[in-house]
Formats: structure tokens, C-alpha cells, sequence
């Protein structure tokens, strides 16, 4: 099958070629798309070079599958040009997240809403997708009213020029790369995209909206507070969810035991817990620190870790693919 994959050279696109070659997805020609300054240049995949190749190029060859992460400028106005030649395109940026003609799927919840029509399909936000990955066996369980969410957001998931910022403060040495308006060793950035005019950012209210959409529940409510740190292994949350049924802690345990995706991590006398260094580079999102909010009932605390370059967009949109490719939608 020949695949396409636009970013390539990025951090979530080289994340995409990791997993494709990891999870053996059926390629058999890789269609690498980036910059046009990087066209030419060889990426290995699966022991096999190849060479970065344009756009046009890429839509040309009439791949299968368009696997992006390249911005939301680019998706927007390359995705439908991909879609016309009949390639799927799987797009990891915010662009078609909300269109309400558009997918947004994250497989474990709601692959069994895509049909041979969906052309481009939307993969969510990262700090989405591990939230409702955990709490929607719950919510089929339990009923979600209300969730408010602090996030704790590796700078992973602003890309290379964060990371070479988090260590070029760490090293001490001269800061040529500037992807915060502020330092971001040893502090917190309460700051994630843009500020909007209701005082949240674009990703408070991307969970706000995305939540809902994926859930398949307009009722539930959500208030976000999403923050940068200085760590590269992935996102952490602190969720306080209200349900509308009444709960036993030991029957929440065994739902998210048995949820697919999650791994429960919570045995605080023996200090375990979820930590980003154990999610990195792991598919699973790790649940623990669970207990009651004695402050209002039908309320549970919870704390989620899953690697946002993996789970959180990468392995999230390769498992896109393999289910379309399992239910017949992908030529
Ligand atoms: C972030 N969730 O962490 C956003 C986009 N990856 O910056």
C-alpha cells in the first residue's frame, strides 16, 4: 500500500514513521513529504531509503493513505487535494477537528462511525485523546456530567525548537532557540496556543470542544487549565470528574482494567503511580492516583499520563488506518 506521510521530518511525523514500522502497517512505498527545502533530502524506513518528495509529487502518486502532521494551514489547504485522487488523508492538526462534516475519531471510542465516505478524518489533540480514552468506558458506565482538567503539557508537544529551548537553559550555554515568550527550565507556562477572547487558551477549549464530539455527548461539560512544563516524556492530567450515577471505587478499578488503551498504575504505598519517563515511548495511557472528591458526591479524582507523540498522535492515527484497512475503507 502506498503511504503517504506529510511532515515527515517533524517530531509527530518521524513519531508516525516509528510506529507504522513498529505496528508492521502494510506499506509498500513510502512517500515521505516535507518542506519543500527538504525534498531530496533520504529518510531510512523499514531498512529502505528514500527521498523526501514535494507535495504535487506525493499527491501525483495517488497514495492509499495521506498520514499528516504539518500544521493546520498546510492540511487545510492540501488535505482536499489528496481526498480528490482518492487518497484517505488522516490529519493530526486542529484544521477539520471541529467541521462537522469531518470524523474525529480516536479508534478504541468511535472508529465504528467511519464510513467509505470519510475521505479526510481528523485525529484529536493529544491532551484530548488520553482524557477521553480514560474516561470513556467510565462515561458509558457512570453517565460524565462535568470534568475539570489541569494539564500538565511536555514541550514535546510544541516541537523540536522546545525541546532544543528546554535544553539549551538546562545546559546553561547561549539560547538560540526561543519557542515560549518566557524560560521554560525550572518554571510552568500556564500558556498552551493562543488566548482567546473568554480568557482560555486554544487548547483549553480544543478539550472543551473535542470532548464532546468524540464522546458523542453535547451535555457533558468541561473546564480546562492546560499548562507547559519542563519535561519531554509526555502529558500529564489531573481530572476531577462528576458523573451522574453513584460509583464504587473497586467497580471503577475493574472498568478501567478492562479498558483497552489504559493501564492502571496505582499503588501509592508503594510509590507507584503514573509518571511521564514510564509513558514515554509506550502506547498505553497510565491511570492511578484514583479516589473519591469527598468534597461532592458522584465525583472521582484521577490522575492520566500517555506519551502525546505516541498515543497521543502518532499511534492514534496509524490505528486509523488499521481499522480502515480492517473494515474494507482502505484500498
Ligand atoms: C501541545 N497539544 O501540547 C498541543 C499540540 N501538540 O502543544
Amino acid at each position: 500500500m502506498k503511504v503517504a506521510v506529510v511532515g515527515a521530518t517533524g517530531l509527530v511525523g518521524g513519531e508516525m514513521l516509528k510506529v507504522l514500522a513498529e505496528r508492521n502497517f502494510p506499506v509498500t512505498e513510502l512517500l515521505p513529504v516535507a518542506s519543500e527545502k527538504s525534498v531530496g533530502q533520504e529518510i531510512e524506513f523499514q531498512g529502505k531509503k528514500y527521498k523526501v518528495v514535494s507535495m504535487d509529487d506525493a499527491i501525483a502518486a495517488r497514495p492509499a493513505v495521506a498520514i499528516f502532521s504539518a500544521g493546520g494551514s498546510i492540511s487545510k489547504e492540501q488535505a482536499p487535494r489528496f481526498a480528490e485522487v482518492g487518497t484517505v488523508v488522516i490529519d493530526n492538526s486542529s484544521a477539520w477537528r471541529m467541521d462537522p462534516t469531518k470524523k474525529l475519531v480516536v479508534p478504541e471510542i468511535n472508529a465504528k462511525e467511519l464510513t467509505a465516505e470519510d475521505k479526510i478524518i481528523a485525529n484529536p489533540n493529544c491532551s484530548t485523546i488520553q482524557m477521553v480514552v480514560a474516561l470513556n468506558k467510565l462515561h458509558e458506565a457512570y453517565k460524565v456530567q462535568r470534568i475539570v482538567v489541569s494539564t500538565y503539557q511536555s514541550v514535546t508537544g510544541t516541537g523540536k525548537k522546545a525541546v532544543d529551548q528546554l535544553m539549551q537553559e538546562r545546559a546553561g550555554g547561549e539560547i538560540t532557540s526561543q519557542a515560549y515568550p518566557h524560560p521554560i527550565d525550572l518554571n510552568v507556562l500556564p500558556h498552551i496556543d493562543v488566548f482567546e477572547d473568554n480568557g482560555y487558551t486554544k487548547e483549553e477549549m480544543k478539550m472543551v470542544k473535542e470532548t464532546k464530539k468524540i464522546m458523542g455527548d453535547e451535555n457533558i461539560r468541561v473546564t480546562a487549565t492546560t499548562v507547559r512544563i519542563p519535561v519531554v516524556g509526555g502529558h500529564s492530567e489531573a481530572l476531577n470528574v462528576e458523573f451522574e450515577q453513584e460509583f464504587e471505587l473497586e467497580d471503577v478499578y475493574r472498568i478501567l482494567r478492562e479498558t483497552e488503551g489504559v493501564e492502571v498504575v496505582d499503588n501509592p504505598s508503594q510509590n507507584q503511580y503514573p509518571m511521564p519517563k514510564d509513558a514515554h515511548g509506550r502506547d498505553a495511557v497510565l491511570v492511578g492516583r484514583l479516589r473519591r472528591d469527598e468534597t461532592q458526591p458522584r465525583t472521582l479524582n484521577m490522575w492520566v499520563v500517555a506519551d502525546n507523540l505516541r498515543k497521543g498522535a502518532a499511534t492514534n492515527a496509524v490505528q486509523i488506518a488499521e481499522k480502515m484497512l480492517q473494515m474494507g475503507l482502505l484500498s
